[in-house]
């Protein structure tokens, strides 16, 4: 049996996105470090860190949301993961993308807010955040997604962590990243995870 821990708003939200679009049968338990669910003796047996997600397969434990979405993906044949090496290869290329690159901003806008919320620093972010997106819009200008004609786990990854952002970021310079988002945002699969719990 599959868990995912962590809530929907949280990266265990991609993972959920994964799970809903390959129609797995999960179980959903919906931590938040927020309320200190994952600093308990348990929780921390599964992830050290006390952050979320962690996925549970019977007795395989794994952890990094990314790796749990290849991992979701590589269970059966599916469109969602390619065997072409390229296509593969622009799933790794985007995938990292969004955790090095947007997600890594957008973390440190959230941390800044929560803290001193010093307005140039958000500023900054927001701004680095809003940088890292041209590499997006220049792909998508040309590919109907990130690994090409068909929607992917790549996409899952990197429309996830831009649906974190595109609220605070002035997505009307960045048209094709805009209309890509929408499309992926509009999946059904994405649209039950925000009726989760
Ligand atoms: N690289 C990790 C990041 C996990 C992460 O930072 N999760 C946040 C929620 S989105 C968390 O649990 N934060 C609690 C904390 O930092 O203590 C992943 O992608 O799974």
């Amino acid at each position: 049996m599959l868990t995912i821990y962590g809530t929907k708003q949280s990266r265990a939200g991609r993972c959920l996105w994964a799970l809903e679009e390959l129609k797995l049968a999960y179980q959903h338990n919906p931590l938040s470090p927020h309320a200190g669910d994952t600093r308990t003796e348990a929780y921390l047996k599964l992830n050290p860190l006390g952050k979320v997600p962690t996925l549970t397969d019977d007795d395989f434990v794994l952890t990094e949301s990314v790796a749990i979405c290849y991992y979701l993906a590589s269970k059966q044949p599916t469109p969602l993961w390619p065997e072409d090496p390229r296509a593969r290869a622009r799933i790794y290329q985007w995938s990292s993308w969004a955790t090095t690159e947007l997600e890594f901003h957008l973390t440190m806008w959230i941390r800044e807010k929560r803290g001193n919320a010093d307005a140039s620093l958000m500023a900054k972010y927001l701004e680095n955040a809003a940088g890292s997106l041209t590499p997006l819009e220049r792909h998508l200008a040309t590919s109907a997604y990130v690994a090409g004609s068909a929607f992917t786990i790549g996409d899952i990854n990197a429309a996830s962590a831009l649906a974190m952002g595109a609220a605070l970021l002035d997505m009307s310079a960045f048209p094709a990243s805009k209309s890509w988002l929408e499309k992926c945002l509009s999946r059904p699969a994405w649209q039950k995870v925000q009726t989760l719990g």
